[in-house]
């Protein structure tokens, strides 16, 4: 199976992450990535500090193995989250949508490993410079709050700028996929939209059902004009934003319809008005499984994907 510096690092057997999918990464699916061999990550954007510390400890109940807290950074309560993940003394944090920078010694100091997501190679140089342990680097592909660049662009402008491991994220949901991340200079990926339809994510049956029975075309992008761009699947919400945002809406009011949508979807089950976000990926998801079946026929499929590859093309055969 493939090993890389990422597996040391973390103390896990795959190179395998679940995304911090706000709302909907809980206690149960971190702790069934992690027994399944990869990093399984509590979403603390989403929660009260109480709630997140209740989540960690239900964890560590489920799990012996590491898992990570991900932290949004540009919440109000951030400062409140990451002083939770110090007292519980998480094994990993990642961190999102912001610079993670003036928390990095409180987090080295109790041996906690650091990982941002970052947007550019100038913020990934910077991180590594005050010692965080890996980056995950994010491509437009991924469901949610998205970039500019795609992960087929994005990850050698990163594994190229630092020397710390680069985790690819967007865009991956099958071995080939992660095969192709590897091949790029990943050291790890992080899957999220896969992760949605595993039968231990607690996420509404409505959205579940909603990812499972999505088609590639159904997968959109709001927010392009308020200049907060956001993946995820059409339906009666998506509709009246492009309503708006493309007949000269005052940015607020788009912001303000895009308010509390999450949540919607995902704990309450209304999927025509609350936002249902998926990478591009979702044409891909069509089955529930258990999270090893997931986490087994990635890593197995990007295994064959790169053993089988040499043997696709004849120079290589010629020179083996
Ligand atoms: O965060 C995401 N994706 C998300 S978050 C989300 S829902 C949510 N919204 C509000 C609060 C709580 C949950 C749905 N999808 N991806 C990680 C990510 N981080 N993508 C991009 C970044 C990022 C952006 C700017 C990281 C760093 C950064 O700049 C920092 C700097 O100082 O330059």
């Amino acid at each position: 199976m493939i090993k890389t510096r990422l597996c040391e690092i973390l103390g896990i057997e795959y190179p395998i992450l679940q995304g911090g999918m706000a709302w909907i990464a809980d206690a149960e699916l971190a702790a069934a990535v992690s027994n399944a061999g990869g990093l399984g990550i509590i979403a603390g954007g989403s929660r009260s500090e109480e709630e997140l510390r209740k989540e960690i400890r239900k964890c560590k109940e489920l799990t012996d193995k590491p898992f990570g807290v991900n932290v949004m950074l540009m919440m109000p309560n951030a400062e409140g989250i990451i002083k939770v993940c110090l007292e519980e003394e998480v094994p990993v944090v990642t961190t999102g949508a912001g610079n993670p920078g003036k928390y990095i010694p409180a987090f080295k100091e109790k041996g906690i490993k650091v990982i941002p997501v970052v947007a550019s190679d100038a913020l990934a140089k910077r991180m590594e410079r005050i010692g965080v342990d890996a980056v995950v680097a994010e491509g437009m592909e991924a469901g949610g709050h998205i970039g500019k660049l795609t992960t087929m662009v994005l990850i050698p402008s990163i594994v190229r700028a630092v020397s710390i491991p680069v985790i690819a994220a967007g865009g991956i949901a099958l071995g080939e996929q992660a095969a192709a991340a590897f091949a790029l200079g990943a050291e790890g990926v992080q899957v999220g939209t896969r992760f949605l339809a595993a039968k231990e994510c607690n996420v509404h049956p409505k959205y579940k059902e909603r990812v499972l029975k999505a088609r590639f075309n159904q997968v959109t992008v709001t927010g392009i004009t308020t200049g907060h761009p956001v993946r995820l699947l059409e339906n009666k919400l998506t509709k009246k934003f492009a309503e708006l945002e493309f007949s000269g809406a005052p940015k607020e009011e788009l912001e303000e319809l895009g308010r509390g949508r999450l949540r919607l979807a995902a704990e309450k089950g209304d999927v025509d008005w609350g936002s249902v976000m998926a990478g591009q990926v979702v044409g891909y998801v069509n089955k529930e499984e258990s999270v090893e079946e997931i986490v087994r026929d990635i890593m197995e499929g990007a295994e064959r994907t790169l053993k089988n590859l040499c043997g696709k093309f004849s120079p290589f055969q010629e020179t083996k």
